[in-house]
């Protein structure tokens, strides 16, 4: 029996515009891999990535189409697109329009994110998101994108995942501009959180008829020990920090930081999406731990009968999936799932299909309780640069050697196509 998904729910693949086009010299990732190789667990650079750029993007989104996908994310380049502050680049508009324009012929629907984490390096220097002017570079940055490639989009992204940049780069070092300071953090999601609503408002404004929402990472939190009172409070103060605040001020517009940091009113962020993207890969167990007040005395603990290389990015768990997308759906617009994969480096990558049968199984579900979710990405389509992991965290359907620039189908690039073309019956989960 086939699987039985909606007439027109989207099947794609994400990717992101720093991590597959190659040689983007002018933002501030590029800056840091440079400067800072120390920063990058095997101080690898971007270099060339997937060479999305100098062409290779027509022949992987190609094969995306060719695995029965409908749907491509990927994300405009702020410093191809504005390379000094209010000078547009046209060649760079012009190879977009090439790129978007080639994904129409193949049947695929392009998602377009504004701002996925790689700033122009002119806006870097004025402190990045600490920096309130950002907003209203944003926001002109999102009216001149929608006015000239409107034509082309009908779905924008507008910030991909706020909350994990004002942690790993302000509230953390990891990520540049690296500042390692909590209050730089909450700063910086306040500012994020303000561009989004008034790059928001700028493509709306450019092209009424766009849908316009943001791609949010909701992990979720849930005590190591269920019935440990202490576990069970640092998880809920985790699940605040992380996603509570910024849904708090999305869905009614109070920034409400914990700690006894006074909350604001922001009723212009409130309700300032037409659908909302849940990026999500996984659940962390949150055991209290008094060493460590950085993590709001929460230590992210692996089950013992649970296997991964990596833990980063929590258990893969379909349960909790299902749980942060029921969340999303409560605000009463449809959802889409912006992101979704696993860290797995092997060739013949089973966790892989593994965790994608489930995820599908659960969405599967969530379908038939009546949840209004309109979409899938995996992330990604391709290997591509992961960021603080360099090149040593392999998320892709598709592999690629980036010094090579080879490819090679992974098995679950074949799982995923039969998912999308309705040939195989997922189990349903949860
Ligand atoms: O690669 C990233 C992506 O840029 C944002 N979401 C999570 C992915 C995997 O870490």
């Amino acid at each position: 029996m086939a699987t039985t998904f909606p007439e027109g729910f989207l099947w794609g693949s994400a990717t992101a515009s720093h991590q597959v086009e190659g040689n983007n010299h002018n933002n501030d990732w590029w800056q840091w891999e440079t400067a800072h190789p120390e920063m990058i667990d095997d101080a690898s650079r971007s270099g060339a990535a997937c060479a999305w750029w100098t062409g290779r993007a027509e022949e992987d989104l190609a094969q995306a189409a060719a695995l029965g996908q409908n749907a491509h994310r990927l994300s405009l380049e702020w410093s191809r697109l504005e390379p000094e502050p209010g000078r547009f680049d046209d060649a760079a508009f012009a190879r977009y329009r090439e790129i978007l324009t080639h994904m129409h012929a193949l049947g695929l629907m392009p998602f377009v994110t504004l701002y996925h984490f790689t700033l122009p390096q002119w806006a870097a220097a004025m402190g990045g998101w600490t920096n309130p002017t950002l907003i209203t570079h944003l926001a002109r940055f999102a009216k001149v994108c929608a006015t000239r490639l409107g034509d082309l989009v009908r779905f924008w992204i507008t910030i991909n995942e706020p909350m994990v940049l004002a942690f790993q780069a302000y509230a953390g070092r990891r990520w540049p501009p690296g500042i390692g300071r909590f209050d730089a953090g909450v700063q910086a999601l306040r500012h994020l959180l303000r561009a989004h609503a008034a790059a928001y408002h700028a493509v709306k404004q450019a092209q009424p008829a766009a849908q316009v929402g943001i791609a949010l990472n909701v992990p979720y939190f849930a005590p190591a020990r269920a019935s440990h009172p202490l576990d069970r409070l640092v998880a809920r103060a985790q699940d605040w920090l992380f996603n509570g605040m910024k849904l708090r001020a999305l869905g009614q517009g109070a920034f409400v930081p914990p700690l006894g940091w006074p909350v604001e009113q922001v009723p212009d962020i409130a309700q300032t999406f037409d659908f909302l993207g849940l990026n999500f890969y996984g659940r962390y167990d949150v055991r209290f731990d008094w060493r460590m007040p950085g993590m709001l005395f929460g230590r992210h603990v692996q089950q013992p009968t649970v296997r991964l290389e990596h833990n980063d990015w929590g258990q893969p768990d379909p349960t909790a999936f299902a749980a942060s997308l029921r969340r999303l759906a409560k605000h009463g617009k449809p959802v889409y799932v912006t992101e979704n994969g696993v860290l797995d480096n092997a060739d013949d990558d089973q966790l892989r299909q593994r965790v994608l049968l489930q995820m599908v199984g659960a969405l599967k579900r969530l379908l038939h309780e009546g949840i209004d979710v309109r979409g899938y990405f995996f992330w990604s389509l391709v290997d591509n640069y992961e960021w603080a992991e360099g090149w040593r965290a392999r998320f892709g359907l598709i592999g690629v050697n980036p010094y090579t620039q080879a490819r090679f189908l992974k098995p679950s690039a074949h799982l995923y196509a039969a998912i999308c073309r309705g040939e195989i019956d997922v189990e349903e989960v949860g």
